[in-house]
């Protein structure tokens, strides 16, 4: 296995606020009506031949009612995305369930079943620094890194206030109902008061194990 979650919920870039990013997330779930829910991320190492499944990052009881997005991810690419080092790619409209399936039934295809055509709707080529807003719900997969360097796409993870409605101190793999506590008080601290407001479920003043493991992106 060389794709690799860059671990739940932690924050690891204090970067300064994205400007145009709040707009944007402000058109899709209204003013002061969204929270961050977490954060994460994944790579892929160098040589890395498979494609990972289609998925979709939300199937929670209850998502697909809803018209709006539940929860949005903005990745960010911090080198780069060409078609050699594994852009993500994301199938429009698999959002919410089509025909006469129900939610149930609504599941993306197999990678036998897979259409061709659907493993080159990549995210590519973008540069480095380029925000990608994405519908959880919405099915998506990694691609092949044929690159000589590990492919990063770390991310944050936006809800909509109707769906995250708390906090929690466990770091389970949770549907952004509650929210992760993991941003620790000195980062939260250096945001702006909309930055503050929206982490608001996140910080804590607990003590945090964060840091970079040992062999981490290792192989
Ligand atoms: O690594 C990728 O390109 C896709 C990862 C993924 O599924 C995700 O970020 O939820
Ligand atoms: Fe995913």
């Amino acid at each position: 296995m060389f794709r690799r979650t860059i671990g739940s919920a932690t924050f690891f870039a204090p970067a300064k606020p994205l400007g145009p990013q709040k707009e944007y997330e402000r058109q899709i779930f209204d003013e002061s009506s969204y929270v961050c829910a977490g954060a994460g991320g994944d790579f892929v190492l160098a040589g890395t031949g498979e494609y990972q499944p289609l998925h979709s990052d939300l199937n929670f009881p209850g998502c697909q009612d809803q018209p709006e997005a539940p929860v949005v991810t903005l990745n960010v690419a911090v080198e780069d995305l060409t078609w050699e080092n594994g852009p993500t790619r994301i199938i429009p409209g698999t959002q919410m369930p089509a025909g006469e399936l129900t939610p149930e039934r609504w599941e993306p295809p197999s990678e036998v079943a897979e259409p061709e055509n659907w493993r080159l709707l990549t995210f590519c080529p973008l540069p480095a620094g380029t925000a990608i807003l994405r519908d959880n719900r919405t099915w998506h997969g990694g691609t092949p890194n044929l690159s000589k360097k590990p492919r990063y796409l770390p991310n944050c993870e936006f809800a909509a206030s109707w769906w995250c409605r708390g906090s929690t101190s466990t770091l389970w793999r949770n549907p952004w109902v509650l929210a992760p506590s993991c941003m620790p008080r000195s980062l939260h601290n250096q945001l702006s008061v909309h930055g503050q407001q929206v982490c608001s479920l996140v910080v804590t003043d607990d003590e945090l194990d964060f840091g970079v493991r040992d062999g981490f992106a290792a192989g």
